[in-house]
């Protein structure tokens, strides 16, 4: 199940109690001898490329990380409390639920925020300190949201082949069917070359009454915020437009009026299916002319080389050998 957002419950490990204690010298003088407490865990929120949603998190609500262990006689320190890792998908916001204000970003694999420092551990009596507490255990509550990162997203009505497509390029374990809507929630692939990787997302389909919250709604569409192209996939003739600049139209209408911000982001127009359909070349100069447009059959295979060299010569990203000499 895909999970965009999500509450959890932290709670650092408390700081271990100092001891007071003494021992006897042979000449009856009391020493003092009681150890310090140790420090309690802290908790950690990591990126981790392995994670791809905040579901496992949603079971799970709380995260609490050990107590440090408590002094004892003899010098003895406290053991350290081990930190809780929650591990996150790149592309995770971290914010303080109580305040709204942003904890941290964690974008690249590997990132970490302490969110909770562990609790210090109290003073033991050795060295004729005074014996002092461990701090208490704190907790926070925090709201995590994931914005996929990848650099192409599909976008496309239903039924276009987005699915088809993404499984070509990227031999994701998705599956095209010949029903409409069934993509649910944002399907992710990497397409390889010998020499670069791309991450692509199917994002569910959109129609004319998805801003309506018919159909699969358009809360998806947040993930855009970070995509670098979008490939508005098309069809010469669908049941959900008349051709493929109605669809184009509601596409583009849809997602600019999601976020106005979206309407900057680079696409391409793939007009798909057209070894079923060609496309009609009246429609294809409506089309706007200053985006690329590119047929293909994803179904065969045809265009699809040329449309993903296009995609990263665009993306800066190289699509052949280069020779150092
Ligand atoms: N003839 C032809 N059929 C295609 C092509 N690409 C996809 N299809 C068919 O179109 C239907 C829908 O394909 P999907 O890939 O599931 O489409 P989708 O855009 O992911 O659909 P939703 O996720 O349900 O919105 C399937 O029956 C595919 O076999 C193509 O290039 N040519
Ligand atoms: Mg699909």
């Amino acid at each position: 199940m895909f999970i965009d957002e999500v509450t959890i419950m932290v709670r650092s490990g408390a700081g271990g109690h100092g001891c007071e204690s003494y021992r006897k010298r042979a000449d009856h003088k009391r020493i003092p001898d009681g150890g310090d407490g140790g420090d309690g865990g802290s908790v950690i929120m990591r990126s981790d490329p392995q994670t791809g949603s905040l579901f496992p998190l949603k079971s799970k609500r709380v995260f609490e990380a050990e107590a440090g262990g408590t002094g004892t006689r003899n010098n003895k320190y406290g053991r350290k409390g081990a930190d809780c890792i929650v591990k996150v998908p790149c592309g995770t916001t971290v914010r303080n639920k109580q305040n709204q204000l942003l904890v941290r970003d964690l974008v690249e694999a590997g990132h970490e925020v302490v969110v909770l420092k562990g609790g210090k551990g109290g003073y033991g009596n050795h060295a004729k300190r005074l014996t002092t507490l461990g701090e208490p255990q704190k907790e926070l509550e925090l709201v995590l949201s994931f914005k996929i990162i990848a650099d192409i997203f599909l976008v496309g009505l239903p039924n276009a082949g987005k699915t088809t497509l993404l499984k070509r390029l990227t031999g994701a374990g998705v599956f095209e069917t010949e029903y409409p809507f069934a993509t649910k929630a944002p399907q992710l692939g990497t397409y390889r070359t010998n020499f670069s990787e791309l991450h692509i997302c199917e994002l569910p389909a959109i129609y004319q009454a998805s801003s309506e919250g018919r159909g699969l709604g358009t809360h998806f569409l947040q993930h855009l915020e970070r995509a670098r192209l979008i490939f508005f996939i098309l069809e010469p003739e669908t049941e959900f437009a008349n051709d493929a600049k109605a669809g184009y139209d509601i596409l583009s209408g849809t997602i600019e009026r999601f976020n106005s911000a979206f309407a900057q982001i680079p696409r391409f127009l793939v007009i798909n299916k057209t070894d079923a359909v060609p496309l009609d070349e009246r429609v294809r100069k409506q089309l706007p002319a200053h985006d690329k447009i590119f047929s293909i059959s994803a179904k065969e295979g045809t265009g699809v080389d040329s449309l993903m060299k296009a995609a990263q010569e665009f993306l800066g990203v190289s699509s052949h050998e280069t020779t150092t000499e």
